[in-house]
């Protein structure tokens, strides 16, 4: 198939998606078209069957704020008509729903067909789309759109009922290459002793530092975590609320413990050097960063939210080796949000026991292998995309 992506390019978990996602289509044969204001970040632009198109916008003076989304409608409409795109798939409701809408009216008035299918990636629907001003665009993009996919039953849920949509939302999680992310040990006794020492356990977090990931209960978690074990942290991304973060590792005294490295490409080489990731977010639809550190035999601590525990089943009561409802054994454990005392606890009791450390670990990792991983849940990309031609064409 020839398939169009717009995503938002820079660093964050639904341009992560739309990018991996494009690049193992590449991989299947397909054609993959990423028009976006910016070559997403994870792309080399060198990559066989991918294509990357820029999306001009003007800025002429009259426009104090330069309308992207019609230059993107634009562009979407020149690479859909010069290559012959079968469809369009956009990451995040808005304003790439809209865009992509106006589209597919004006290759429709040329006779074209060009479907296009949005997937909701999260604060797309809990943050931008409940803000009453984009509220009702954002269901009318939905509503419209040819296909609709959300990454957890959570988000689905979430969407049915805040928005009052009808249209059916088909769930497609969020996924890992396993092949690039797992543990490797030779990259591990090279680069683990930049972050710590032998006898240290290193706690690891990743995210945009945006107010919804509670950055400062990663340092509140760590800080507890160290006073009763030799200890380090690493901290990776940047965002608004990462020199607060900072600042609350030197009141701690621990300005020497915690390593910040900021927005990182190869998040597949830090991860693997960790033990566990600390994911305190106040809310998370999928949690990607999650999956990504577990595909690396990294366990995560993380809140009881979102689509959070459709991919950590807590191991709290049953001891390591018992198993979660659906039978697989317990990868990680789950606390309220702002629980910081009970996450630093948990966190202490996976990492003094090697044996649960690894027990867990190693659950972490079936985890992704068995639910998550791209051979998994690409082909069920693929299989909707023929749907939705399919439905479009007939
Ligand atoms: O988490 C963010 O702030 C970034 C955001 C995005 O859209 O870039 O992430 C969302 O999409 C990810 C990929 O599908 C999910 O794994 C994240 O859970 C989700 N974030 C939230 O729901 C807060």
């Amino acid at each position: 198939m020839k398939i169009g992506i717009t995503c938002y390019p820079t660093y964050g978990g639904s341009g992560v998606v739309a990018t991996e996602l494009g690049i193992e289509l590449a991989a299947r044969g397909h054609e993959v078209h990423f028009i976006t204001y910016s070559q997403p970040f994870r792309l080399t632009g060198r990559e066989a069957n991918i294509r990357y198109h820029e999306v001009p916008v003007s800025n002429y003076p009259l426009f104090e704020y330069p309308p992207y989304d019609l230059a993107l409608a634009t562009r979407m409409a020149e690479v859909a008509e010069i290559y012959g795109l079968d469809l369009l798939h956009v990451h995040y409701a808005i304003p790439h729903s809209i865009s992509a809408l106006l589209a597919r009216q004006m290759l429709a008035k040329r006779g074209i067909h060009l479907p296009f299918i949005t997937t909701l990636h999260g604060t797309d629907i809990t943050l931008v789309g409940l803000d009453r001003s984009y509220l009702p665009i954002t269901r009318f993009g939905i509503e419209e759109s040819d296909g609709v996919t959300a990454i957890s039953a959570h988000l689905q849920q979430h969407t049915v009922e805040a928005f009052g949509v009808t249209r059916p939302i088909e769930v497609i999680r969020n996924f890992v290459n396993c092949d690039l992310y797992c543990r490797n040990e030779e990259l591990i006794t090279q680069q683990r002793p930049q972050f710590a020492r032998p006898n240290e356990r290193l706690l690891v977090h990743l995210s945009n530092f945006r107010p919804v990931k509670r950055v400062l209960d990663v340092v509140e978690v760590f800080a507890r975590v160290a006073r009763a074990m030799p200890a380090r942290l690493l901290m990776i991304g940047d965002g608004p609320d990462r020199s607060a973060a900072e600042f609350l590792a030197r009141r701690l005294n621990l300005a020497d413990r915690v390593t910040f490295v900021g927005k990182q490409e190869n998040v597949n080489e830090l991860l693997p050097l960790a033990d566990l990731m600390i994911m305190p977010s106040e809310m998370e639809s999928f949690g990607l960063a999650a999956l990504e550190a577990m595909a690396c035999r990294v366990p995560t601590i993380a809140t009881r939210v979102g689509g959070i525990p459709e991919l950590i089943w807590d191991g709290r009561g049953e001891g390591v080796g018992g198993s979660a409802a659906n039978g697989d054994s317990a990868n990680g454990l789950l606390y309220d949000v702002g629980a910081v005392e009970a996450m630093a606890e948990g966190a202490i009791w996976i990492l003094s026991d090697a044996a649960r450390l690894d027990a867990m670990a190693s659950a972490a990792r079936q985890t992704a292998q068995d639910h998550f991983c791209t051979s998994r849940i690409i082909p069920q990309y693929e299989c909707y995309y023929e749907q939705i031609v399919a439905q479009a064409n007939a």
